[in-house]
């Protein structure tokens, strides 16, 4: 009996990288190859933009490869205790910190039966990189992207969204994976803050930044990014300006405007009622939400409500009364707020919310009741998670110690270890 071989593909194009790892595996036995499921490629930062079954059928008509399966996790557990390959083949570009953690699984499952990782050298031409590349780079434009949020929505139990303001912070969310044990895990999404937005500037957050300048953020974004994009929309504006924000926000590729239920000088809602607020009647608000899907042109681009009567203290009643409105006038998610320390007032909406409705996305932003688990959350029906402002509060803190320190010490020297190594920053951007 010939030798059992298995090699895994998360790719939605063959190229002759590819085709060279197929050639030498098929040279130490018979050949399966695994294609990673949908699910995982998302996780993996390799959306795919074509279904399993297509990716399989592709794979299907290489010559070389005896059977094609479904490889449903990233880590190979369930694939090589059932199947016992001989020889595991992998190229040798084990580039990131989680491909080092996938390696390591592979060798200690082998390890159990004496079975053996082959490692094929990665093919470097230009046409190969190219591919790659473009494989990578489809996914950035915009037809492409303002989909992926609608796609995401029904395959993971909860977006991961992280808050970005610039491109650097854009390249935080598009590239930060962690392995943990047997799970790897990176955000599904971007946030773009008129809070972070609004401060990145140093202006106060009252829709001061106009959209222009609110535009450019997203594009910033968008030029080094794949991920896709929910913008806060702050109030929307007036419904004839909002129509217009939606028609642009769609063009660019970004995939959901949040808009909330406030008129007037809108403030943050952490303020709560340390301020004057104004809530807008139902009315009004469906009505804007009702010309912004009747502006929108793309199948996929989606209007979430935001209801602020937690933020103003006007009660459970209030909140679900005004969800069902807004659902019922073409709202495609409810973001529900709150500034309690505890979750107990969101699950409690929730699970009221999900009680009637069982399918419209919920959103939520965990800032100040920030010890609430993504697990928890999706237990009670959230769909979306919404790290709202820390990579601009991590920011500030940081650069104000350094500049303490430079003030203090009449030097850079002490600073230094606080500091990213010139070597690394020049090397964090990718150049084409
Ligand atoms: C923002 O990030 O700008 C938000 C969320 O609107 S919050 O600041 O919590 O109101
Ligand atoms: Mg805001």
């Amino acid at each position: 009996m010939k030798p059992k071989v298995y090699t895994c593909f998360c790719t939605d194009i063959i190229h002759e990288g590819h085709l060279n790892i197929i050639r030498e595996a098929e040279k130490l036995g018979e050949l399966t190859v695994g294609v990673l499921s949908d699910a995982e490629m998302i996780r993996y930062n390799r959306f795919p933009t074509k279904t399993t079954e297509e990716r399989m059928e592709m794979i299907r008509e290489l010559s070389g490869v005896s059977r094609v399966i479904e490889q449903k996790q990233i880590m190979y557990d369930e694939v090589i205790r059932s199947m016992k390959p001989d020889y595991v083949v992998h190229g040798d570009n084990w580039n990131d910190s989680a491909m080092q953690e996938i390696r390591k699984n592979i060798l200690a499952l082998l390890q159990e039966y004496g079975g053996e990782l082959v490692e094929i050298p990665y093919t470097h031409n230009e046409n190969v990189e190219k591919l790659d590349r473009q494989m990578r780079e489809k996914l950035s434009m915009p037809e492409f992207r303002r989909g992926r949020l609608h796609k995401l929505l029904e395959m993971t139990p909860i977006v991961k969204t992280l808050e970005v303001h610039s491109g650097l912070t854009g390249l935080i969310a598009e590239k930060t994976i962690v392995a943990k044990g047997e799970a790897i895990s990176q955000f599904d999404a971007m946030w773009i803050s008129s809070l972070c937005d609004s401060t990145e500037k140093g202006k106060p957050d009252i829709e001061l930044v106009d959209m222009t300048s609110r535009f450019r953020t997203i594009d910033d974004v968008l030029e080094v990014t794949t991920k896709p994009i929910i913008f806060d929309g702050d109030t929307g504006g007036l419904t004839e300006h909002f129509v217009y924000t939606v028609r642009s926000l769609e063009r660019m590729g970004v995939s959901a405007v949040i808009i909330e239920d406030k008129t007037g000088l809108k403030k943050n809602s952490l303020f709560g009622t340390e301020i004057q607020q104004t809530q807008d009647t139902i009315e009004n608000f469906c009505a804007k939400i009702a010309a912004g899907k009747r502006a929108q042109l793309s199948d996929d681009f989606m209007i979430i409500a935001r209801i602020e009567s937690l933020i103003l203290e006007r009660g459970q009643e209030d909140a679900l009364e005004r969800a069902g409105a807004y659902v019922k006038a073409g709202a495609d998610g409810i973001m529900i707020h709150s500034r309690k320390k505890e979750p107990d007032e969101i699950f409690a909406f929730c699970d009221a919310f999900r009680a009637k409705d069982k399918k419209t996305p919920l959103v939520v932003v965990p800032s100040t009741f920030n010890t609430v688990t993504e697990e928890e959350l999706a237990g009670h029906g959230v769909n979306i998670v919404i790290y709202a402002n820390q990579m601009l509060r991590a920011a500030f803190p940081a650069m104000e110690r350094v500049a303490k320190s430079i003030l203090v010490n009449q030097r850079a020297f002490e600073a230094d270890s606080d500091l990213m190594p010139i070597r690394e920053i020049i090397t964090l951007i990718d150049e084409l």
